[in-house]
């Protein structure tokens, strides 16, 4: 992409209204512009980030053997009767009448629709378990929207939803989405750390709300110290190996992680130089409620027996849109954004210092190409302008890498790379510099 013909608009100053660091950047970055309070429009750059965290959520939904699909955001009050939660979701609830007069809300979840069409369309134990995953933008009207996308209204969600035949089927089909998280979050170069949770409204006994590791998180964590440590959680796991599974499981709630009044001083002490106090995000939260949509709800098949059976259900939620500010405040530096590569707008950016000299955009010009061509993906600041904004602009945007050509190296053949995350400087041939970006 040539940023000549982006729509890039990136702002100098700190915008006023934005009080955290993700927030402030994502505005300068030209990533997101508010529509209304907790409401934001996708500008490209944002939009090419939200689409890679929803890549790698998918992909690792799929790996874990749950099946994707796509349901409504407007749901009829009817079916959240049924369940007992229309009245009980209260304010957070967009309630909406259609022109019939009927009452319809704008979803914050989907237990409710999930369940009615598990419920219609599966008869026998037969086919179960059922593991089902949407990503979908949810409406939950706030009382304080803030931080951006942090804590929006309108928010992109992944929820996944399981039914089982039995209480340990769906035990199992917990610790599945609890390792499938570890590993979503891993390979966006994130630390999260599982903890314990409240159901709050989604209701239910068992509950994990996984936070990522951010010196500005929302909340503080007393941790072991070793999820600092830990790399690869569960890399290798087989997902129908349910022992392994469970293993994996127990080995993290093994380990010490505690928020608020979970925490123990006594624990903590004893723990000496193994506790690791940070703050934290919470990026995801999986939850174990047994019947309690299936059985209002109605939701029963034929047991082995013949017998009617309830299903047993959880929930499994990944915020796609706090992810991606949740990723800017774990990983950026005074001057801007840092990337993961696996989450990346672009890997590189290719700087032409002096667009207005021929040589110097024939180069560049060839360099996207052949760079293009091996599938890096690019964006080339082709701007007439000054070096500075530049270089600031992208040092802000926060791409991997940096391929900066000025008038000097064109003549001796050469190109500098930069690291954005090391600030690592190295000179390359033209030829060296595409095989190490397309390597
Ligand atoms: C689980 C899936 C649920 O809604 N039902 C379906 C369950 N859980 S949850 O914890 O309430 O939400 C799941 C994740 O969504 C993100 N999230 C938000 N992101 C941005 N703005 C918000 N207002 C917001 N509310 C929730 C969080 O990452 C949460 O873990």
């Amino acid at each position: 992409m040539r940023l000549s013909q982006y729509f890039l608009p990136t702002l100098k100053e700190n915008p006023a209204e934005a009080q955290i660091v993700s927030h402030r950047l994502m505005l300068r970055a030209g990533m997101i512009r508010q529509a209304s309070a907790g409401i934001y429009a996708w500008l490209p750059l944002g939009y090419r980030v939200l689409k890679k965290i929803e890549r790698i959520v998918r992909e690792e939904q799929d790996r874990a053997g749950c099946q994707e699909m796509l349901m409504p955001t407007v749901q009829s009050a009817e079916l959240w009767r049924e369940s007992g939660r229309y009245e009980d979701y209260g304010p957070e609830m967009l309630r909406i009448r259609d022109r019939h007069d009927r009452d319809m809300l704008y979803g914050p979840t989907n237990e409710e629709q999930i369940t009615q069409i598990v419920r219609d369309n599966v008869k026998s134990y037969k086919e179960l378990p059922k593991l089902l995953y949407h990503i979908q933008w949810k409406f939950r009207d706030e009382v304080r929207p803030r931080f951006g996308v942090m804590r929006g209204r309108e928010f992109l969600m992944k929820d996944a939803y399981s039914f089982d035949l039995t209480a340990e089927g769906a035990r199992r089909s917990y610790n599945r989405f609890f390792v499938c998280y570890l590993r979503t979050f891993e390979r966006m170069g994130l630390k999260a750390v599982p903890v314990r949770a409240d159901t709050g409204p989604i209701g239910g006994d068992l509950s994990h709300e996984f936070l990522v590791l951010a010196d500005t998180g929302e909340s503080e964590i007393a941790c072991h110290a070793d999820f600092i440590d830990i790399d690869a959680h569960g890399s290798t796991i087989d997902y129908d190996d349910a022992g392994a599974l469970q293993a994996t499981f127990d080995h993290f709630t093994s380990l010490y992680a505690a928020v608020d009044e979970q925490r123990d001083p006594a624990v903590e002490k004893a723990l000496g130089d193994k506790l690791a106090v940070r703050r934290g995000i919470e990026v995801g939260h999986i939850f174990y409620f047994g019947a309690k949509y299936s059985d209002p709800m109605k939701a029963l098949v034929a047991g082995p027996e013949g017998e009617s059976v309830k299903l047993e259900c959880g929930s499994y939620g990944i915020g796609v849109s706090r992810l991606v500010a949740a990723i800017i405040e774990a990983s950026h530096d005074d001057a801007g954004i840092i990337w993961p590569d696996a989450v990346a707008p672009f890997k590189v950016g290719l700087i032409d210092l002096k667009a207005e000299d021929a040589e110097c955009a024939r180069v560049c010009d060839d360099l996207y190409r052949r760079l293009q061509k091996a599938g890096v993906e690019v964006l080339y600041d082709d701007r007439e302008g000054r070096a500075g904004v530049k270089f600031a602009d992208m040092d802000l945007i926060g791409l991997p890498w940096q391929l900066v050509v000025g008038p000097r190296g064109v003549k001796s053949g050469v190109v500098e790379l930069k690291n954005r995350r090391t600030g690592e400087r190295q000179e390359l041939a033209v030829e060296a510099a595409i095989d190490r970006l397309a390597g």
